[in-house]
């Protein structure tokens, strides 16, 4: 009786929630799902034909859930420490507010723009267009380095002075970015540059970034 990620590494959304289970402590197994094209019994889990799903044996036969926000929500309930949300109403939903921003907007930005031009581009055997990923960094990246360093300011987390479903959220993307080769530059960006690299560092985050790495380097990144 068990929890099982359907998932890939490199997804950043799988990422997200092994790290959210791992900063919980809690053990998952797991279970690689090739996205192009997803097989059908994973359609019957995932209707938008996503990954991460999240099968909770515990919760029953049939108990799967789809999106790493739901999943993560759902963890948080299952087992509430260490919490990973804020305590406080308003600080909750500013956690929330970074988490869509990033899930959303940023992660479009990142994954779109960047990883799949040279991270994907490469394992599909195509050369990397790395010449789209600099026009998304210069055009379309930058704003979004100013907000978060702006809101991070002089502070190690995004919301309440703790390590929270912010951070997990928007360091995840930050991993896809410097897969592609980039890292904001810290003159004009030091607090986001300050602020990612203890986050990255943390053991729940390291175990990923050094698997993604391993798999990577055997396509010759
Ligand atoms: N909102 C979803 C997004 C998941 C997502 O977009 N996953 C990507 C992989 S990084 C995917 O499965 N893409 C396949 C597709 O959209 O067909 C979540 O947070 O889990």
């Amino acid at each position: 009786m068990g929890l099982i990620v359907y998932g890939a590494a490199l997804s950043p959304f799988v990422r997200k929630t092994r790290v959210f289970l791992a900063e919980k402590g809690l053990d998952y197994k797991l279970e690689q799902v090739n996205i192009f094209p997803p097989p059908d019994w994973f359609k019957a889990l995932s209707p938008l034909k996503r990954i991460p799903v999240l099968r909770d044996e515990e919760a029953g036969p049939e108990a799967t859930l789809p999106d790493s926000s739901v999943i993560c929500a759902y963890l948080e309930r299952k087992k509430p420490e260490p919490a990973l949300y804020p305590k406080d109403n308003f600080a909750y939903a500013r956690a929330l507010w970074f988490e869509e921003y990033a899930d959303s907007e940023l992660a479009g930005n990142v994954g779109m723009g960047v990883f799949r031009p040279v991270v994907v581009s490469k394992l599909m055997g195509k050369e990397p267009d790395r010449a789209a990923a600099e026009k998304t960094l210069t055009e379309k990246l930058p704003k979004y380095f100013d907000y978060l360093d702006k809101e991070i300011g002089g502070n190690a987390f995004l919301v309440g002075n703790a390590f929270s479903i912010a951070d997990i959220a928007v360091a995840t993307q930050f991993v896809n970015l410097a897969h592609a080769g980039y890292v904001p530059d810290e003159a004009k960006w030091p607090n986001l540059g300050r602020y990612l690299k203890p986050i990255h560092a943390r053991p729940s985050f390291a175990a990923c970034i050094a698997e993604e790495k391993d798999l990577l380097s055997k396509f010759g990144f």
